[in-house]
């Protein structure tokens, strides 16, 4: 069975839309190896997308919802062994190790190829192979890219068409000269003749695998969120962090906000790092608790930086959608987003209501008495499992965020005021501190931690380093990265935005949270702003000084209408010299990994600091 080489030739030129002869013989060359039935151009039209979700929901591979509840929205049921990013099957393959680094698991790209070859040998066998072609950041715009990917997942196809700019301008792009990117996505799961799909296919074995000098990616037997949805982190932060320290930008996990002085109409544009699970999603939706601020949103997860014609950080969210992290997300903790997901939205892994309405964890207050669980079982509130996967997840155009910033579809971007680095620190970090500058902000940045909690491996209290919170997303080694964030900011001088350190998660030694979080975050911000504000216009400084950075003088936080007691408001700002000289020393272990190529500035950062702490 199957199509033999000179069919399958002609199966992928049929239908072709107008492209360059090097996407038709990139296309060529991958279908003679996955061997697929037939090969669909996708074009993200509105059809596409009715055609492929009556095809899924036919198969049952998608379960439609209640219209009057959900219009357009389905669910999706992964099987128990493909429900998250895979990081112990993720690989950077760049010609020599050292160039993917310690923190990163590296393969010889050759023999990585050879060994996927034959993974993708026949892989799409009684399938169809899609091509997506897909913008990051509006068509044509100064800070944006075009990729494609080849998929034999439908499911793929319909998220790609949510998470990226799906549309057939970006093969005239392609036709007029522009760079793209060629990922490739196969769930391995080839079918016989005759032989009946399953709900979910996918294979055990797992490669998501980068070759960082020819910007491609190979993505093998998973069909879930970034293992499959190459735009995103294999795209927009591996192989665009690549990119960008090429040409002189900065691809970053960073939420992206605007933010807007009600008083003075001043505007301000904001982007920050926190590692995954420590709620940018709600951050990018803040609804401020303080008067003065209007918040709005213009990206959850991924920022790309470029400085602009005047010498000031430009960015844009290069993503079109949300693939957010569903429990915990409800009318209590962010209603912003629960208005988002009215309709046209994916979801997977979450429970299924009676009414056909999808229900997760922290959804709604009250628990409804009966359920299908996200793997298809009955279930009730005496059962003794979560209704939703922890992991479970909406896809929803980001268009639909009421809150969502005009400048979203600005072909080239917003200015930055300010960057942030956050952690989840029970200990040590303030609430916030201002960097001294730039490059004490890259020590900052770089430095970035959490403790470990019972739920992951190794010692609760160890930190867990996620510098940047790029741990399992730099597409090279790490230590270069930092440096190119310090010839970032010599390039960028005086223009450059102000760097800061927050920290929502400090316990006191109950283990009680001494900050209020969510909505009350926005004091903090408001400080930033203020700082920032007070900088650029020459007025009196804020802030006072610590051995860790400017934190913010008596009186200067807005707690008008906060409870936080005045011991805890010390705690919360508290700089206990000998833990942090303790933590320096743990520094200078994570450090030494990186041997030669870790810059010197950051040893000389380590060691101003040491001698701060010690002069306190
Ligand atoms: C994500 C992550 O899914 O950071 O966005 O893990
Ligand atoms: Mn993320």
């Amino acid at each position: 069975m199957g199509n033999t080489i000179e069919n399958i030739a002609t199966l992928v030129a049929a239908e072709a839309p107008a492209v360059r002869e090097d996407v038709l013989s990139w296309v060529t060359e991958f279908a003679e190896l996955l061997q697929p039935d037939a090969v669909r151009w996708c074009d993200g039209s509105e059809e596409e997308w009715q055609e492929l979700t009556a095809e899924m929901v036919a198969a049952g591979s998608l379960i439609p919802l209640n219209k009057d509840i959900r219009p357009n929205s389905f669910l999706a049921r992964s099987t128990p062994d493909d429900v998250a990013r895979v990081e112990d099957r993720t690989f950077i393959c760049s010609n020599e190790a050292i160039d993917a680094g310690p923190t990163n698991n590296w393969r010889d790209p050759q023999e990585m190829k050879a060994t996927l070859r034959e993974k993708f040998a026949g892989a799409m066998r009684g399938r169809t192979l899609y091509v997506i072609p897909f913008s990051m950041g509006p068509v044509g715009g100064a800070i944006s890219q075009v990729g494609l990917q080849l998929t034999d997942s439908p499911y793929a196809v319909l998220n790609m068409r949510i998470m990226a700019r799906v549309t057939p301008e970006v093969y005239t792009q392609i036709s007029n000269g522009a760079d793209w990117v060629r990922t490739v996505h196969s769930v391995g799961a080839p079918l016989a003749e005759g032989e009946e799909d399953v709900v979910w296919p996918c294979n055990p074995d797992k490669y998501i695998v980068h070759f960082p000098e020819t910007l491609e990616v190979w993505s093998y037997g998973s069909g879930y969120g970034g293992n499959a949805l190459l735009s995103k982190k294999c795209f927009a932060l591996r192989l665009a962090s690549v990119m960008g320290r090429r040409d002189n930008w900065l691809a970053e996990h960073m939420l992206l906000i605007k933010l807007t002085n009600t008083d003075t109409g001043r505007v301000f544009h904001l982007a920050a790092a926190f590692p995954s699970a420590c709620g940018k999603t709600n951050l990018a939706m803040l609804r401020p608790t303080i008067p003065g601020w209007e918040v709005e949103t213009l990206g959850d997860d991924i920022t790309w930086l470029r400085p602009g014609k005047d010498g000031r950080l430009y960015a844009i969210n290069p993503e079109a959608g949300f693939f957010g992290v569903a429990p915990g997300t409800g009318e209590s903790t962010n209603p912003t987003a629960m208005s988002t997901l009215w309709g046209n939205t994916i979801y997977t892994n979450v429970a299924l209501t009676d009414e056909g309405d999808v229900w997760w964890e922290g959804k709604t207050d009250s628990v409804p008495d009966h359920l299908i669980d996200w793997q298809g079982n009955d279930w009730t509130p005496d059962s003794d499992r979560p209704a939703a996967h922890p992991n479970s997840r909406f896809t929803v155009p980001i268009t639909q965020t009421p809150t969502l910033a005009e400048e979203w579809f600005a072909a080239d971007g917003v200015p930055i005021d300010a960057i942030l680095f956050g952690g989840r620190r029970a200990t040590n970090v303030p609430l916030v501190a201002k960097a001294r500058d730039w490059q004490h902000g890259v020590f900052i940045g770089a430095t970035i931690s959490s403790e470990k909690t019972a739920a992951q491996e190794g010692t609760v209290g160890e930190l867990r380093r996620d510098p940047f919170a790029m741990l399992p997303f730099c597409g090279y080694n790490m230590a270069d990265y930092w440096g190119h964030w310090l010839n970032m900011g010599e390039k960028l001088g005086d223009k450059a935005p102000q760097l800061f350190q927050v920290n929502w998660f400090r316990k006191d030694q109950d283990g009680r949270f001494l900050w209020p979080g969510f909505g009350e975050n926005s004091r903090v911000i408001d400080w930033i702003l203020r700082a920032v504000d007070a900088d650029n216009n020459g007025s009196e400084k804020l802030g006072e000084p610590s051995p860790i950075g400017v934190l913010p003088a008596d009186g200067e936080l807005n707690l008008d209408g906060v409870d936080v007691p005045a011991e805890d408001l010390a705690s919360l700002f508290d700089v206990d010299a000998e833990s942090w000289l303790a933590e320096c020393d743990l520094t200078e272990q994570f450090f030494a990994q990186f041997g030669e190529r870790l810059p010197a500035q950051l040893s000389a950062e380590l060691e101003a600091l040491r001698e701060r702490l010690r002069a306190a």
